[in-house]
């Protein structure tokens, strides 16, 4: 895994803030994966979870697979901390996620968490949120017009696909990804533009959830920022 150093450590250092008795949502992707196998080591020597909510089938394999009490979203009364990555984070905690194609949930569960905590390696924390892309996810009915309508707002993206295949989200929906050529001066704005649009069904943007940011730096050593 790219930058596998950075992200182990943040994610380890994050499987301490569970304690007994949570309900703990879990992320998709590299870093959350480094935290699924933390925490279920602590959940090996003695940790007591009243359950775990994953974002993704993939993180629910994981889970399953340490034998972690998988539980849904809604057959809990709450959940007390959410623990994923992001694709970029800026000084201000907002967030550009959806690099795997899982925001819609993970933005559902950080919102529906007491605590959204962030685990990232340094090469995620930038100057201002738009450095790379914008994930956003589609509506199958009507995508291409979607898309159209994307484009006649000034932003001009592309389908994500594998092997020429589109990529299909697990609510069965696409992601059109939309290039930043320099990062917007208001992306609260931007957000809020394109999910006017009928048909966009979630963006990439993550504002106003992250609690905690947990830094993993490849020399092994960690920061937070509260
Ligand atoms: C998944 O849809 C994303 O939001 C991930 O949280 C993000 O892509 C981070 O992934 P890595 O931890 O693999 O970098």
């Amino acid at each position: 895994v790219y930058r596998a150093k950075g992200k182990k450590v943040a994610a380890y250092r994050a499987a301490e803030f569970i304690q007994d008795g949570m309900i703990v949502g879990l992320g998709t992707g590299s870093t959350a994966a480094f935290f699924i196998e933390a925490l279920s080591l602590r959940y090996k020597t003695g940790l007591m979870l009243e359950g775990v909510v994953p974002s993704s089938k993939r993180s629910a394999e994981l889970a399953r697979l340490s034998s972690l009490p998988v539980r849904n979203l809604n057959d809990v009364d709450r959940i007390d901390i959410t623990v994923d990555g992001a694709d970029e984070i800026d000084s201000l905690k907002r967030m550009i996620k959806g690099g795997g194609g899982a925001h819609m949930r993970e933005k559902i569960l950080a919102f529906c968490s007491k605590e959204m905590v962030v685990i990232v390696d340094e090469s995620k924390i930038v100057s201002t949120v738009g450095m790379t892309k914008l994930p956003i996810e589609i509506l199958p009915f009507g995508a291409t017009k979607t898309g159209t309508n994307l484009e006649t707002l000034g932003y001009e993206g592309h389908w994500r696909a594998e092997d020429e295949v589109r990529f299909i989200t697990e609510n069965g929906n696409y992601i059109y990804d939309i290039p930043f050529k320099t990062p917007p001066l208001e992306p609260e704005r931007l957000d809020q533009q394109i999910l006017r649009i009928p048909g966009v069904l979630e963006t990439g943007f993550f504002f106003n959830l992250a609690g905690r940011v947990v830094i993993g730096y490849e020399n092994g050593s960690v920061s937070i920022w509260h």
